[in-house]
């Protein structure tokens, strides 16, 4: 398959001169770096005198809305009809369709660092293994000249920290480092967006995981774990936000690969993280779900837990067979 190049910066430039009425669409579910950029993107084009909007298919999570800036909606205001969606941290279509169906024939720019992006705008800026697409928006628009005002760096900071889960993933560069420390000297307070990020945990998310880990299964050698939390578990611990509970699995001693299979909204989803060269972005890429070499999900339709695991768990053992 031969990949769409990326658009230069000058195209990108002459499109976003000629778009009035921006709408930023991060994807279903939107985590720490769809939350953060999509903010991010709304500061900076205010600032720079766009009508902008951002549509979310649910509302954020409280632990993210440390990160949101006004314009974050989940219904748009009446009469608001963009001339460009530019989507954000979404590997493809399915990850933005509910909301950009109903523009037909706007543009899209695409933003992504989705390794297994297929390249689905009319304009694509995608690099795949960068850390997040917070640092590639920080690059973007720092070279196409934007201000990036302290706002908007703190939530670009927030969607750098939640992707490289605090710097600990091998995607954090050199470049990340320096665009961290470049925003910490336009005054973002590090540890107080740490402390509003990462010291705020609710007591059901650790009773969650306190579940995850009592029902963690391993196999291959206690090399691999999985763990299933039905809507019954997640009413139990009473949350349905099972964030962090996959990279909690993986970083059990021994363990190099985690998956976490569970109900969300009525649809089946799995979770895989893993270390070093073990690829789970390319099972889950086989599997109809997309990712990166470490981190990857898939959405079943109509599977069963039992058969979604009867049909992966093969794959996983042979990933860590192979590595052997
Ligand atoms: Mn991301």
């Amino acid at each position: 398959m031969k990949m769409k190049k990326n658009n230069t910066f000058s195209e990108i430039r002459v499109a976003l001169q000629k778009a009035k009425n921006i709408l930023i669409l991060p994807h279903i579910k939107a985590d720490g770096d769809a939350v953060g950029s999509a903010s991010a993107l709304l500061e900076i084009f205010r600032k720079s005198g766009k009508n902008v909007m951002a549509l979310a298919a649910e509302e954020p999570l409280p632990s993210l809305a440390v990160l949101v800036h006004e314009g974050y909606v989940t219904e748009l205001p009446e009469g608001f009809m963009p001339d460009l969606l530019i989507t954000v941290d979404c590997a493809d279509e399915s990850r933005f369709k509910d909301r950009g169906d109903l523009f037909p024939g706007v543009k899209i720019l695409n933003l992504d660092h989705h390794i297994s992006n297929t390249r689905f705008g009319h304009l694509d800026y995608v690099i795949g293994n960068l850390s997040s697409t917070g640092e590639l928006i920080y690059s973007l628009f720092d070279s196409l000249g934007y201000k990036i005002n302290k706002k908007a760096a703190r939530s670009i900071l927030g969607a750098i920290l939640l992707d490289t889960n605090r710097f600990y993933y091998s995607t954090t560069g050199t470049r990340t480092l320096e665009i961290a420390a470049e925003i910490i000297e336009r005054g973002v307070s590090l540890s107080s967006l740490c402390e509003e990020l990462f010291g705020n945990t609710p007591r059901e998310r650790l009773l969650l995981l306190a579940k995850a880990i009592e029902r963690a299964v391993f196999f291959s050698e206690q090399r691999g774990v999985y763990c299933w939390l039905s809507s019954e578990v997640q009413q139990e611990a009473g949350t349905e936000d099972t964030d962090d509970i996959v990279e909690a699995l993986r970083d059990i001693e021994g363990v190099e690969l985690a998956l976490l299979l569970y109900e969300y909204k009525g649809t089946l989803r799995a979770s895989l993280r893993s270390f070093g060269n073990i690829n789970v972005g390319k099972v889950a890429v086989a599997f109809g779900g997309g990712g990166h070499t470490n981190a990857a999900g898939i959405t079943f339709s109509d599977l069963s837990y039992e058969k979604a695991l009867h049909r992966l768990l093969p794959e996983l053992e042979g990933l860590l067979a192979r590595k052997n």
